[in-house]
């Protein structure tokens, strides 16, 4: 999308100037200028023939725990091949002037971690980590295998990745500092997530429900249309860093 300038609000610059406590969920949209497709494009090339929500799930791993293993194993290898953009490095840079900013991330790709952002709960777990489908165990290291996957080196289970899949639930600490975070902030931002997977999707309601102002980034119309939110559409990686600029100047 080409550059343009957006209009930021000015009673929500004024806003975030006092804002105490920022919560930022962010979903597959954030990432996109990264060069990682978002959920909802389409596969390309083998991944095509497929829907994530088909292979994202207990039951495809059991299945076919090769096909789901190497479909991970590619876009890790994409996850290590792209950098932060800027709407990363801008929410990252809200630490500087903001007491409290927690990213509730439903990203896998540990994109905000490396942009610089210090407090990010992961609520979908993290592809670069592994874990044994057994017993549950992260591991560090693993032999690759001919037949993939790898089997776990202490009690020879499948490995898989360790991120929520579809039908599991969301892992207990990780949901309970991102309803803490959304209950108690002052502004919560909603960037770059079709709003169709819960309980992510439900924290929009809560952040309403406990009073805060609500902005929604996506280029998207549509996506989260709802009532008495502010609305900023278009690309987060513009957005964000001028939006940062209009609130703290010279960031
Ligand atoms: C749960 C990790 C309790 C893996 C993901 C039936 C049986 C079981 C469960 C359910 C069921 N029916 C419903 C459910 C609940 C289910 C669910 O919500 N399903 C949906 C499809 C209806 N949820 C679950 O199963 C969750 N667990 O409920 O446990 C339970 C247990 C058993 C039985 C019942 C209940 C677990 C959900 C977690 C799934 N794992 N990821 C992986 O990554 O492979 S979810 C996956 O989707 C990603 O994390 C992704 O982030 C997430 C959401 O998608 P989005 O991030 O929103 O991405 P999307 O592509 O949709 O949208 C991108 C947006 O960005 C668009 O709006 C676009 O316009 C915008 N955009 C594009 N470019 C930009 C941009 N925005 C800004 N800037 C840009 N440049």
């Amino acid at each position: 999308m080409p550059e343009r300038p957006y209009a930021i609000p000015q009673e929500l610059v004024e806003r975030l100037r006092t804002a105490n406590k920022i919560a930022i969920l962010t979903g597959a949209g954030i990432s996109a200028e990264s060069g990682i497709p978002t959920f909802r494009d389409a596969l390309a090339g083998l991944w095509a023939q497929y829907n994530p929500e088909d292979l994202a799930t207990p039951e495809a791993f059991e299945r076919n725990p090769r096909l789901v293993w190497e479909w991970y194993s590619e876009r890790r290898s994409l996850v290590t091949q792209v950098s932060p953009n800027p709407g990363h490095l801008a929410l990252a840079a809200m630490e500087r002037f903001v007491p409290t900013v927690t990213v509730i991330t439903q990203n896998v790709d540990g994109l905000h971690q490396r942009a610089g952002s210090t407090r990010v709960v992961e609520l979908h777990g993290n592809i670069s980590r592994v874990k044994c489908s057994q017993e549950g165990i992260v591991v560090e290291h693993w032999e690759e295998s001919s037949t993939p996957p790898p089997l776990c080196p202490f009690c020879h289970g499948l490995l898989r990745p360790d991120v929520v899949w579809f039908g599991e639930l969301l892992p207990e600490q990780a949901m309970r500092e991102a309803i803490k975070a959304t209950a108690t902030c002052d502004v919560f931002f909603s960037i770059g997530t079709s709003g169709q997977v819960y309980p992510a999707a439900s924290l929009v309601d809560l952040a309403r429900g406990s009073g805060a102002t609500v902005v929604v980034i996506n280029p998207d119309e549509k996506a989260q249309a709802l009532p008495s939110f502010y609305r900023l559409n278009g690309p987060a990686g513009q957005i964000l860093p001028q939006l940062v600029q209009a609130v703290w100047p010279g960031a």
